[in-house]
């Protein structure tokens, strides 16, 4: 008898440990997106290589990676309720490469096309130009998340789709805010870590 209360016991531990190891996919309000549910709008802020600005500090490294807010390849979703209006600020941190901002289909690596165009824009919502924006240069991108679904946000430079410049973005219904998810198992742990 002792031993079964001990093993529930333990199932109660471990039950409740659970939500802190699957902490990493838990969704998160970072400090880059600002909810107002009264006016069913959110702000978000991205910056281009925010990550390669932030290699550079650390190691004076050159890395191949290229990143939005520090994440890239899907790494991260952001996730917006529908019928939202949704005010992104997008800058370009990269010393290096002009980059842009575009709301896409998703597409299967094996079928993203070399370079995207106005025209691959979902609602026409892209930064102008496509072929991308300078050093410390921004762009206001707003457009009404219409429609529930997965999409990505991508650059349209070149083939930076390819390369990896885009993060999951998807329109759900019955949500209170908008969040954001990092996917770890798609993010190398000698990487650090994005923008908080
Ligand atoms: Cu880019």
């Amino acid at each position: 008898m002792a031993c079964r209360a001990h093993i529930t016991f333990l199932a109660f531990i471990v039950l409740g440990l659970l939500p802190g190891i699957a902490l990493g996919a838990e969704p998160f309000v970072p400090s880059w997106i600002k909810n107002v549910p009264a006016a069913k709008t959110v702000a978000i802020e991205i910056v281009a290589d925010w990550n390669q600005v932030e290699r550079y500090r650390r190691d004076n490294i050159r890395t191949d990676i290229i990143d939005f807010n520090g994440y890239w390849g899907g790494n991260l979703t952001i996730i917006v309720p529908a019928d939202w209006s949704v005010e992104i600020t997008f800058i370009n941190g990269s010393l290096s490469f002009p980059h842009s901002l575009m709301v896409t289909r998703v597409y299967a690596q094996s079928e993203m096309p070399v370079k995207l165009t106005a025209k691959d824009a979902i609602w026409g919502a892209h930064t102008d130009p496509p072929e991308g924006i300078k050093y410390k240069e921004r762009r206001q991108l707003n457009f009404v998340a219409l429609q529930a679904g997965k999409y990505f946000l991508a650059c349209a430079r070149q083939t930076h789709l390819m390369d990896g410049h885009w993060i999951g973005f998807e329109v759900r219904n019955n949500l209170d805010q908008a969040v954001a998810v990092v996917h770890d198992d798609k993010f190398p742990q000698d990487q650090p870590p994005g923008r908080p």
